[in-house]
């Protein structure tokens, strides 16, 4: 009998405690819902990655993510607003419940994925650091910097690479850093610093969209790290982490089946049950995410699959003419692989 109430004491005490941990904290997919829109935290404007364009429309690679989670929710990729935040504020503001998703730039480490409470569903650029030089300093190789100027944002994880690297390679260096982005960015132009260090999707960024003669850059070809890009939501909450995930598991698998915005219509009629499946036409998979099942098809057909958002926003019919490198599919020697929808 007390073994009994203890058994008993114990079940109330967990479907308690669950109850109240879901009243406690509202489901992302809930409180997005009623809003009618997604929030998405971005850079304050990254050319190729997240930035306005001169119509003051976000575009990027990371905003078509954004665009992608509004296609899944709602069947609506214009249903999103973006929170621009420089490289420090971005955690707290997703912590904060500011924003609903961090799609900007952010690299993945073991201390974001954990001690933040904060979670990354899944990588959506594959990048190192690497560095950016005036041409006529005559550099051909990081190994040549000892005794440069390096520029820098704080609150990246640039600050740390940069000083092991160094370290390591016997480097010295005077880092001269900056909160802004724009900060950053002039006081490299007007040449306070000799060097610029981030992740070599921005410096191509960068060179490109924010100095005035882009051939008298290079970017050098050493990269010092793995930098791993990925969005990041709140621990926590399953579900919303789970949208975020087979959203971008829905653009890289609709580049390996072959759907593009373009074929997306015909590609219903296709016998091929993976794309049945993918499309929502057979065995619908929305229903284990609290979505329709026409969620990837949506992605699809608003925003594109993983390979036309790459080409039109850093590839190879964008300024950037970044190469797809390891952001290429694993099937053509790259790491993006897509999770089975099914
Ligand atoms: N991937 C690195 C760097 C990301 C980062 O914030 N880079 C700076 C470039 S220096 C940036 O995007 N700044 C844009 C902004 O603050 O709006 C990280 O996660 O720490």
């Amino acid at each position: 009998m007390k073994k009994l109430n203890v058994l008993t004491a114990t079940v109330i005490a967990t479907v308690g405690f669950t109850a109240f941990s879901a009243n406690a904290q509202a489901s992302t997919l809930d409180t997005v819902k009623q809003r009618g829109h997604v929030i998405c935290g971005t850079t304050t404007g990254f050319a190729g990655f997240s930035a306005p364009d001169d119509k003051g429309e976000w575009k990027g690679l990371d905003i078509d993510l954004c665009k992608s989670v509004a296609a899944a929710v709602f069947g609506d990729a214009t249903k999103f607003k973006t929170v621009p935040l420089n490289s420090q504020q971005r955690f707290t503001a997703l912590q904060s419940g500011e924003i609903d998703v961090l799609t900007r730039n952010t690299t993945v480490t073991q201390q974001r994925d954990t001690a933040l409470g904060l979670q990354s569903p899944g990588v959506n650029f594959y990048d190192g650091q690497g560095f950016l030089v005036k041409k006529d300093l005559g550099v051909k190789s990081a190994k040549e910097l000892d005794g440069a100027t390096i520029c820098l944002q704080t609150g990246t994880s640039n600050e740390n690479t940069l000083a092991d690297w160094a370290r390591a390679s016997n480097v010295k260096y005077t880092p001269v850093v900056f909160d802004q982005f724009n900060e950053v960015v002039n006081a490299f132009a007007s040449g306070r610093c000799d060097v610029f260090s981030t992740d070599a999707s921005g410096l191509a960024s960068i060179r490109i969209s924010r100095l005035s003669n882009p051939d008298d850059y290079v970017v050098l070809p050493d990269l010092i790290s793995k930098e791993p890009l990925a969005p990041f939501v709140r621990q926590g909450d399953a579900q919303w982490f789970n949208i975020v995930k087979w959203t971008l598991q829905a653009q890289f698998n609709a580049e390996e089946l072959g759907v593009t915005s373009k074929n997306v219509d015909e590609q219903l009629k296709s016998e091929n049950p993976n794309i049945q499946r993918l499309l929502g036409v057979a065995e619908g998979t929305g229903k284990n995410l609290g979505l329709d099942d026409k969620w990837a098809y949506n992605i699809v057909k608003q925003v594109g699959n993983y390979g036309e958002s790459f080409d039109r926003n850093v590839g190879k019919d964008s300024p950037l003419q970044i190469p797809r490198g390891l952001n290429n599919l694993w099937t053509n020697g790259g790491l993006h692989y897509g999770l089975p929808v099914r």
